[in-house]
């Protein structure tokens, strides 16, 4: 049964764009374990989502970032069959920060060309718009929402509903 209650998560890509890079991290634990995804997690109590996004990434890869250089780029509600709440992932793009990346017991950071971002070991939803995004076809702000048959084993690969767009300004 699906509640009206959902998570708020933040979600971060630290890239390079000039060179055709992204810095994905590879999932050791928990949700998503054993894919390559942005950094994120679920907002603390009090946290505004780019305080939230200063902490994960510090935490999962070690880069740190100033709250300014977050910029919001879009909102992907995910749903689950299988789940109850709802998750509102915060997609945020980074182009600045201080470190360089570093494996945590989280996450294993790796960088990416864009053409070369493993699909195939990422989340089902990422094929329909993550390479639009970065290469930056997918203009801010953007909204998706996919329903998945499951959050875990072989059918959380079946989105059995999708649809993602820009909202353009009028
Ligand atoms: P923690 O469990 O580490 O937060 N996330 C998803 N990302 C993509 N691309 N697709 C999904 O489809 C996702 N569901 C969750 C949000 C989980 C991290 O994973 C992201 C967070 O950054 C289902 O606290």
């Amino acid at each position: 049964m699906q509640s009206r209650e959902k998570s708020v998560l933040t979600l971060i890509y630290p890239r390079r764009p000039s060179e055709s890079l992204v810095l994905l991290g590879l999932k050791k634990r928990g949700f998503g374990e054993g894919k390559f995804n942005g950094f994120g997690g679920k907002l603390e109590s009090g946290e505004t989502l780019e305080e939230s996004a200063v902490r994960e990434l510090k935490e999962e890869c070690g880069l740190v970032s100033k709250l300014a250089d977050l910029k919001w780029r879009g909102c992907l509600t995910y749903i689950y069959n299988t789940k109850p709440k709802a998750m509102e992932v915060n997609v945020f793009d980074l182009q600045n920060w201080e470190g360089d990346p570093i494996e945590t017991e989280e996450m294993k950071p790796r960088w990416f060309e864009h053409q070369a971002v493993p699909l195939s070991s990422m989340w089902a939803d990422d094929e329909f718009w993550l390479l639009q995004y970065l290469e930056g076809g997918l203009q801010t702000p953007f909204i998706g929402r996919f329903r998945f048959k499951n959050h875990e084993g072989p059918e959380s690969w079946d989105i059995l509903e999708h649809n993602i767009a820009s909202l353009v300004p009028a």
